[in-house]
């Protein structure tokens, strides 16, 4: 009997996962990446595996890798809100998808469990940028509003941890990140207690400023284009850098393009705060891009296609 837990590598992935084997304890084969690498169900294998658990990546990017699963008799259970295409037919999965632009895979998951690690599914909120309903959401916790901002940097930190273009980039990765989370029933006591808060708070502050000193390619009020270095930091920040300009800036949609070796970008993409629409249609409209309404991207937009992407862009947003 092998179990596999399979979940995307940031905030979200790493605390639905956390709040499911808090409350069901497992022994489990991990698999996780990188943020962008959501082709992860691939990995699992159909000889061995018994069942498998998968969390916060698309099933739309991974239904190739999944039929075979359930058609073995592999009882999957699949928790996810990034867009799904078909949900395959099948006794052997249990699949919970919500696209809701407000929800996440945390929240997914709290619903789930009525609400019985509520703290993390929090987390993963704040991860995903849900700001009000990660709010709204504590609101049945009786936290201070220090305990609160706590938990969202948390959030900020476990997401910005996922960024990168390979596990390299990483402070930490993402399974020795879930690995580090996994005794803690309460995040308070993780941020006190593990030493991966202040590792993590260090790199972002330093990384923030990094990114903060590097001038828009094009900026009016309902766009702004972003062009970073090749460099890890850029690769790391750029998401959650992203987030910061999106609350600041509610209704301009940002680009992040973090310049990869090799002429081209890897691409983040932020709609308005307060319309979150159409970044998801805007990415797949390239070859490598996906993610969801709120939030999408491009594993690699060839030099080539920068043009092609600021006119996509503005069309989409401006
Ligand atoms: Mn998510």
């Amino acid at each position: 009997m092998t179990h596999y837990d399979v979940f995307n590598g940031d905030a979200d992935g790493i605390c639905a996962l956390h709040q499911l084997r808090l409350a069901e304890p497992k022994d489990s084969v991990l698999i996780t990446g990188v943020k962008r690498d959501i082709a992860l169900v691939k990995q699992v294998p159909g000889d061995t595996a018994t069942s498998a658990t998968i969390l916060d990546i698309s099933m739309d990017k991974n239904r190739d890798a999944l039929l075979p699963l359930v058609n073995a008799g592999i009882k999957v259970s699949y928790f996810d809100h990034h867009f799904p295409g078909d949900i395959p037919e099948s006794e052997h999965l249990d699949a919970h998808i919500d696209t809701d632009a407000n929800t996440c895979t945390g929240l997914i998951v709290n619903e789930h469990l009525n609400g019985a690690h509520l703290a993390w599914a929090i987390t993963a909120a704040f991860g995903d940028n849900l700001l009000d309903s990660a709010r709204q959401a504590a609101t049945a916790l009786n936290l201070s509003d220090a305990e609160l901002s706590q938990i969202q940097t948390l959030g900020t930190l476990l997401n910005y941890n996922g960024y990168g273009s390979s596990l390299e980039d990483l402070f930490f990765p993402p399974a020795e990140l879930y690995q580090r989370v996994k005794p803690y029933k309460d995040p308070l006591a993780f941020i006190n207690e593990d030493d991966a808060y202040q590792k993590l708070e260090t790199g972002y502050n330093s990384d923030m400023e990094n990114a903060k000193n590097t001038k828009p390619l094009l900026a009016d009020e309902s766009t702004a284009v972003f062009v970073f270095p090749e460099d890890a930091f850029a690769r790391r920040v750029s998401g959650v850098y992203a987030n910061d300009l999106a609350q600041q800036n509610p209704n301009r949609a940002h680009a992040m393009l973090s310049t990869l070796p090799g002429e081209g970008y890897l691409v983040s993409v932020r709609a308005p705060l307060a319309n979150k629409t159409g970044a998801d249609e805007l990415c797949r409209q390239f070859e490598t891009g996906g993610g969801r309404k709120a939030a999408a991207g491009i594993n690699f937009l060839p030099a080539s296609d920068l043009d092609k992407f600021t006119d996509a862009f503005k069309a989409q947003f401006g």
